[in-house]
């Protein structure tokens, strides 16, 4: 399953963000490191399901769906906050970040609100600027790769120019427990310009460059611009996407949509997660508080930003970012079932421009192994091996006994 890790100082409203998306029972409050164990939990990233091409209802086997919207799991992960100073320990800070070895993609929690100061401590709104914790998030996790690669490189290095191995399949067999890739490993290679036969002579000012550039590919991020219901944080927002243009920055509310999922939980609304509206289903059932605060996420988030931003954030992590697309294996292209007459009962998360082929092997290695061919929803055509499925995609894929 995809991994998203947030990360980000403390009080940016990380827990909460978790909370939101995954309904997980996770203590929220305003003290310094309030999350001790790093909290994992499923949350959903929401695409259009093809039941509504067919005249009939899926059935999934994981995740949800509601009105023709399916709900498709991620593992999401909840870290404590990181401060100035993590990659050398400070703040629990290393064991933090011995838990986002395994994450595919970062959203960086920040409080654009500029409440919260670079030792997580609440201060009068607008008086931090939260550009800076970009700025010092970005130092951190680049630190930390440094760290980890610095650590056996006199020894790593040797051994790959003796034994004349490749430098590229090595580093990513040596730090597979980073989740990196041999194309992120010879891209990071490629854009400082250094020499892969001679690796023991990088300086470690060449080694820091390769470091920071391979986070970068390999642990890719996007900004949850959170607090953005406190009054005056659009100001801070413009500014930090002027700062950061090269970012995907959205705005967003962690505590509006728990509030609203909580509401829709106790059946007082009728919420979507990432919708623009809701509608109260029992108006007796609110009490003036609640209704004032209903009211305040209407005019103040969904009116003013399109959403609260929560759901927006993990599906830009995932399909923006990650480039994935969601693809539905059947065993049945006419009636969209598996063998047991499920309807669509999996969608799955794989990387864009994915083959038929290799689709086959996420659904099953016996599948891959024994690879016929498949047939598209659309057109009801046969397809090869080499076809590459976009998203949204239905397939049957045919394979011998
Ligand atoms: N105004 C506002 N406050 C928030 C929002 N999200 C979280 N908070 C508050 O910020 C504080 C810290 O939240 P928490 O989720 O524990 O932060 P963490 O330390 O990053 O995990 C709490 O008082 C939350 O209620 C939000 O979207 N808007
Ligand atoms: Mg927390």
């Amino acid at each position: 399953m995809v991994l998203i890790a947030m990360i980000g100082k403390t009080n940016t409203g990380k827990s909460t963000f978790f909370k939101a998306t995954t309904l997980a029972n996770v203590e929220i409050s305003n003290r310094v490191f309030t999350t001790i164990k790093p909290n994992h939990a499923m949350g959903f990233v929401k695409a259009e399901c093809p039941e509504t091409k067919i005249g009939s209802k899926c059935n999934p086997n994981h995740g949800y769906c509601k009105d023709g919207i399916r709900f498709i799991p991620v593992e999401m992960l909840d870290v404590a906050g990181l401060v100035p100073g993590a990659h050398e320990g400070k703040g629990l800070g290393l064991q933090f970040l011995d838990d986002l070895r395994q994450a595919d993609a970062f959203i960086h929690v920040i409080d654009i609100s500029g409440s919260t100061n670079d030792q997580g401590e609440s201060v009068e709104k607008g008086t931090y600027d939260p550009a800076k914790d970009v700025e010092f998030l970005e130092t951190e996790i680049g630190e930390w790769f440094f760290g980890l690669l610095k650590k056996n490189w006199a020894k790593f290095s040797k051994d790959v120019e003796m034994q004349k191995k490749k430098l590229v399949e090595s580093l990513t067999i040596q730090f597979s427990g980073l989740k990196i890739t041999e194309s992120q490993v010879s891209e990071s290679i490629r854009k400082t310009g250094l020499n892969a036969e001679t690796p023991a002579q990088w300086s470690e000012k060449d080694l820091k460059k390769f470091s920071f550039e391979l986070r970068k590919l390999s642990k890719k991020m996007i900004i949850a611009a959170n607090k953005i219901d406190v009054p005056g944080s659009e100001k801070n927002l413009k500014r930090l996407k002027d700062k950061f243009p090269g970012y995907i920055i959205i705005p967003c509310s962690a505590e509006s949509e728990l509030a609203l999922k909580e509401a829709d939980h106790h059946g007082l609304i009728e919420y979507t997660p990432g919708d623009n509206e809701f509608g109260i289903k029992n108006p007796e059932g609110l009490n003036k508080k609640q209704r004032q605060g209903l009211d305040f996420v209407k005019k103040n988030v969904l009116e003013k930003y399109g959403s609260t931003g929560v759901q927006e954030c993990l599906n830009a992590a995932v399909f923006r970012l990650l480039k994935y697309i969601v693809a539905y294996p059947v065993a049945n292209i006419n009636h969209l079932t598996n063998k047991k007459g499920k309807v669509l009962p999996d969608a799955l998360l794989v990387p864009d421009k994915i083959t038929l082929k290799e689709f086959a092997g996420k659904v099953h290695t016996e599948m891959a192994e024994k690879f016929i061919g498949g047939i598209d929803f659309e057109k009801k055509r046969k397809i090869g091996a080499d076809y590459q499925l976009s998203n949204g995609e239905v397939v049957e894929i045919l394979f011998g006994k």
